[in-house]
Formats: C-alpha cells, sequence, structure tokens
C-alpha cells in the first residue's frame, strides 16, 4: 500500500493511507539509505494484529531538511515571537537550509498581541526581499484566516524556537489542541514542550509541527554557493563590476551599492556578510 509518514517513535512509524494510520516498522536496508522522516512517501505493508507492517520502500523525495527532519515539505514557515527573545540569525540560518533545500520559506510573527510592531521591524530587515511576512497571534486569533488560506492544500513545515507558538498556531488553524507550553521562570526560554516532529491533517490543512530549537551546527557548504541563495541577491548580481561576486568587499558591488541606496535591508546584508564568514571558516577547516 502507498502511504505517508506522519512521525516515528523510536523504531515505529505512523503512516497514513486513506482514512486509516497504520503502525510500521521499517526495513534496515532502507535505513542504510536514510532515516525514514516524516512526510516521507512510502510503500508498506500493514500489520495483522500479531505481526508487525513494515514500510518495504520510501519513495524518491522532493526535498528534505536536516533540522527540523522532514522531508516533501512544499512550505517552510518559520515562526518567531516578540517572547522569547527573538534568535534572526536563527532564522536567516534557517532561510539558507531552505534555500539550499528548494523549499519556498515563509516567516510568520506570532504573539502580535503582545508587541506589533515587530513585524514591521523583520519586514524593514528584509527590505527588497519576496520573503513573507505574516503578523498573527495564535491565541487572539489575528490573521489566521489569511494563513488558514494561503496553506490550504499544501505540506507546510513549521520551526524556530521553543514556546514561539507553533503548536499552538496549529490548534488555532486546525481547531485542535495540542499541548502548549509557557516559558520557563529562570532561563525565559521555552521549554520544549513538543517533542519530536508530528505530521498532523485536519480542516484541510496538513502540518508538521516540529520542536523548538536555539542552535544550529555552522553550514558545511562551498562559499562561492552562499550568493546564490539570496534571491534578492541574485537578479543584481550580473551589476556587479566582479564576475562572480560574493557581494563582501569587492568594489563596485551592486548589491552593496543597493544596500547603501536603503534597497535592500542592512541587517540582513550584515547577517549575510557573517554567514558567508562562518561559512568560509568552516570549508577552510575541512579541506586544510
Ligand atoms: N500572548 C500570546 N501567547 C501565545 C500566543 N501563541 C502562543 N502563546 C503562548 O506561548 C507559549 C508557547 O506556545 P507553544 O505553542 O507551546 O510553543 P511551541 O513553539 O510549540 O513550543 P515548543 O513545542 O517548545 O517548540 C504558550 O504559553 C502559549 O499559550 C499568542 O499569540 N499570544
Ligand atoms: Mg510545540
Ligand atoms: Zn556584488
Amino acid at each position: 500500500m502507498d502511504g505517508i509518514i506522519l512521525q516515528g517513535i523510536g523504531s515505529f512509524y505512523q503512516v497514513e493511507s486513506g482514512q486509516e494510520v497504520y503502525t510500521c516498522r521499517a526495513q534496515k536496508k532502507l535505513w542504510k539509505v536514510a532515516a525514514p522522516l516524516p512526510g516521507d512517501l512510502v510503500q508498506f505493508t500493514p500489520g495483522t494484529g500479531e505481526e508487525d507492517g513494515w514500510i518495504e520502500a520510501i519513495c524518491p523525495r522532493r526535498n528534505a531538511l536536516i533540522r527540523p527532519a522532514v522531508a516533501n515539505v512544499d512550505v517552510l514557515a518559520l515562526v518567531v515571537a516578540p517572547v522569547p527573545e527573538p534568535d534572526l540569525l536563527l532564522v536567516e540560518r534557517l532561510l539558507l537550509y531552505a534555500a539550499r533545500a528548494d523549499i519556498p520559506p515563509v516567516l510568520i510573527v506570532n504573539k502580535e498581541d503582545l508587541d506589533a510592531s515587530l513585524a514591521d521591524r523583520i519586514r524593514e530587515e528584509f527590505t527588497g526581499s519576496s520573503l513573507k511576512v505574516y503578523s498573527v497571534s495564535a491565541t487572539e486569533n489575528i490573521g489566521i484566516d489569511v494563513l488558514r488560506e494561503a496553506f490550504a492544500g499544501r505540506l507546510i513545515c513549521f520551526a524556530g524556537q521553543s514556546a514561539v507558538g507553533k503548536s499552538s498556531l496549529l490548534n488555532a488553524l486546525c481547531g485542535l489542541s495540542l499541548e502548549t507550553g509557557g516559558l520557563s521562570r529562570k532561563t525565559d526560554r521555552g521549554r520544549h514542550t513538543t517533542r519530536r516532529a508530528e505530521l498532523i491533517s485536519a480542516a484541510g490543512m496538513r502540518i508538521i509541527d516540529t520542536p523548538g530549537f536555539s542552535l544550529l551546527e555552522a553550514m558545511e557548504m562551498d562559499p562561492q554557493e552562499m550568493p546564490d541563495y539570496y534571491p534578492e541577491y541574485v537578479s543584481l548580481a550580473d551589476q556587479c563590476r566582479f564576475q562572480p561576486c560574493m557581494h563582501d568587499r569587492e568594489p563596485g558591488c551592486a548589491v552593496r551599492s543597493a544596500v547603501e541606496a536603503g534597497t535592500l535591508g542592512r541587517v540582513r546584508y550584515e547577517r549575510y556578510r557573517n554567514l558567508l564568514q562562518e561559512v568560509r571558516d568552516t570549508w577552510k577547516e575541512r579541506y586544510r
């Protein structure tokens, strides 16, 4: 039978097919290629009561991410909020991962009720980029209809720090009551309420809720690729004096001129340069 993996729990996987959810194990030969992920389309034989069901094959993936570990998503929805303190460098890294995996991203600024200015601040940082920024509140039901419309019929993956409200958004969107958690009083960080990535189909939407995280390992990639993952830089690149241009310190760089002129966001550009430096350092370390 054909199905889609909803989640993995230890060595068991929940596979949805039609209206049913089956519990299956994965054959070792699959593991050798890649661990099965939520969003994977699979062929499986359901269990019989006494015997476990088995996943026999994973269909070729359209795309996959390492963090969060998911496959075949249509949109990566990055969630931030005024509390916990937003980590926009984390957002920038996730955008880079998404671009590299060829997954279109959107940004959801949740908890609008606590600070309505955060979304505008972020929009300004992304001046000149086509990143869609939604301003919403999961608990006050602000902007949820707009999201529902944008998400209909697509597989959405939520990602972001713990306690920004990913599960709360899912609840608001689909009328569910997944567990949500507050902030730890000691650290002002999230409590990591969601423990594993889970694909949920409800109310005509398919959303993967994922556990919050705050760190990403340094990206291992050829620094030359970096400018390709910033769409608004790609469209200016042929106007740069040097070809190819890394938009770093090269004289006559059209991207830097646009930042100086205010048509591209300065804060994002600064994060780009910092990430570029990091990618270069990691690459050098590896090929020393
Ligand atoms: N004021 C306000 N609080 C919200 C909003 N949305 C969520 N919260 C609160 O934020 C806290 C964290 O929400 P969760 O939905 O558990 O956050 P999460 O991103 O799923 O967190 P992890 O599962 O730990 O990654 C809870 O106390 C929610 O009630 C909002 O729009 N406004
Ligand atoms: Mg959660
Ligand atoms: Zn340039």
